[in-house]
């Protein structure tokens, strides 16, 4: 397969600082040999680079960086917008908030493909605040509810030309929920499987079920992978992290299973903190679950299932 490299280096999004440097921490860590010896055609475009665009304040003065926050989705959504629609490009974060560039340029890749585009978050948060609502102000906090189009971003975000259908989204390993993205949550069907429907039911549930359904619908699927999706005892390196993720195995399953589907188009790897790590470790880790979403697997053989 054609894959493409895409260095993200934003960190405006996050409330700690160091996000900038995940892209080079994921090069470091060998992304590109570890696909390449997969047999994919790989190639590392570089690192985007932020221009801060000057746009009106929100009613809520307690956003941070709006500037730099809003030159970002607009730089992400015109370079996402450049890649070719036989490749598969990894967007190398940076903090979540890239999912508001990378997202929308992936729904009218899809669309220009007449084919729906669908989401997998994995992420411990669902990130469906607003500029009202969040009571952080960091924006990443709020990718979902703008490519949504549930809440209005403009004119600070660019509007959308295409947004994706919350019955698209799949969100898996939720254990961080404000109190107004559940209600947010509940009023949508965006599909929610949390840790609990995890413990009771196991990962495969959820995932073999949205699969399908995208394999049904002959869809496109952007798959936004946040560090913190993962336990901390295995991931440390993210600004935000919340006991009782993914172990390494539950993860590995996903990859795996996203691999056997065929039907990953794009992906994004966000809130990678590098100044969080403990030797490289969590970057490695990351390294690691790519290869087995691009085919890296333990046995060269069907399993049992
Ligand atoms: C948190 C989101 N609910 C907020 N935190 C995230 O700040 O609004 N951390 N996304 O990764
Ligand atoms: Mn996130
Ligand atoms: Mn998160
Ligand atoms: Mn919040």
């Amino acid at each position: 397969k054609s894959v493409t490299l895409i260095g993200a280096p934003i960190q405006t999004g996050a409330w700690r600082r160091g996000c900038l440097m995940g892209p080079d921490a994921l090069r470091t860590a060998g992304l590109r040999a570890a696909l390449a010896e997969l047999g994919h055609d790989v190639v590392d475009a570089g690192n985007l680079h932020p221009v801060a665009a000057s746009v009106p304040p929100t009613h809520n003065a307690t956003i941070r960086d709006l500037d730099l926050c809003a030159g970002w989705v607009r730089v992400l959504q015109e370079a996402a917008a450049e890649v070719a629609p036989d490749t598969i490009p990894i967007f190398m974060g940076g903090d979540h908030l890239m999912a508001a560039g990378t997202v929308p340029a992936m729904a009218k890749r899809a669309e220009a493909a007449g084919k729906p585009l669908f989401v997998l978050w994995l992420d411990a948060h669902s990130d469906i605040h607003d500029f009202d609502s969040t009571d952080s102000g960091n924006l990443h906090g709020t990718p979902v509810a703008y490519f949504t189009g549930l809440s209005d971003f403009t004119p600070q975000f660019p509007a959308l030309e295409q947004t994706v259908d919350p019955a698209n989204i799949c969100m898996i390993g939720l254990r961080s929920v404000d109190p107004h993205e559940k209600k947010v949550l509940a009023a949508s069907n965006i599909d929610v499987a949390d840790m609990r429907m995890i413990d009771e039911h196991g990962i495969a549930a959820p995932l073999r079920a949205f699969l399908e359904r995208v394999a049904e619908a002959d869809g496109h699927l952007h798959v936004s992978f946040d560090v913190d999706f993962l336990d901390p005892d295995i991931a440390p390196a993210v600004g935000t992290t919340v006991p009782g993720g993914a172990t390494f195995r539950e993860a590995h399953l996903v990859m795996e299973w996203l691999h056997d589907s065929g039907l990953v188009t794009s992906m994004d790897i966000a809130e990678l903190n590098p100044f969080m790590d403990d030797r490289g470790r969590t970057a490695r880790l990351m390294v690691d679950f790519v290869a087995s979403l691009f085919g890296k697997s333990v046995l060269d053989r069907p399993t049992r299932s």
